[in-house]
C-alpha cells in the first residue's frame, strides 16, 4: 500500500470557516474522508500546522520511508527557504498544491521557493488539486 502525506501549512485549518470565496466551504477534514473513499488503496495520512519548523520537523520524519508528499505550504511557499531545504534533503517526492491561482492574486505570490524542488505544482484548482497530486503519485 501506498504512503502519502498531505502537509497544510498556516491558516489552512481554517479552511471552510472563514474568507469562502477565495478558499471554498468545505473543512479540510471532511475533505480528507471524501479523499479516503476515492482512494481506498493509498494509505493517507494528514498533517496541518502553523509553524514552519514543525512543517520542517515532519518532512524529515517522513521523507526516506513514505510514497510521496502533497504539500500546500500555505504563504511559507512564498518565504521559507528552509522548507525548500528540508524537501531537497529528503527522498520522498513532493507535488505542491495551491487551492487559489496564485498567478491571478498579489506579486508576492507568484514565487514560490518550492517549486523548483517538487515534481510539480497544481495551483488554483481549489481542493481538486489535491486529489490530481494524489493521482500522480498513485498512477
Ligand atoms: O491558494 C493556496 O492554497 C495558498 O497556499 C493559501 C495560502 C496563501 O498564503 C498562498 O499564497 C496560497 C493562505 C492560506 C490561508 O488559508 C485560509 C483558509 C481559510 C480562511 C482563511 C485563510
Amino acid at each position: 500500500m501506498k504512503k502519502i502525506l498531505i502537509i497544510n501549512g498556516p491558516n489552512l485549518n481554517l479552511l471552510g470557516k472563514r474568507e469562502p470565496t477565495i478558499y471554498g466551504s468545505q473543512t479540510f477534514e471532511d475533505y480528507f474522508q471524501t479523499l479516503q473513499q476515492l482512494f481506498p488503496e493509498v494509505e493517507l495520512h494528514y498533517f496541518q500546522s502553523n509553524h514552519e519548523g514543525a512543517l520542517i520537523d515532519k518532512i524529515h520524519e517522513i521523507g526516506f520511508t513514505f510514497d510521496g508528499i502533497v504539500l500546500n505550504a500555505g504563504a511559507y511557499t512564498h518565504t521559507s527557504i528552509a522548507i525548500a531545504d528540508a524537501l531537497s534533503a529528503v527522498t520522498t517526492p513532493a507535488v505542491e498544491v495551491h487551492i487559489s491561482n496564485v498567478h491571478a492574486r498579489e506579486a508576492f505570490r507568484h514565487h514560490s521557493y518550492l517549486s523548483s524542488r517538487v515534481k510539480g505544482v497544481i495551483v488554483g484548482l481549489g481542493l481538486k488539486g489535491y486529489e490530481l497530486a494524489i493521482w500522480y503519485f498513485t498512477n
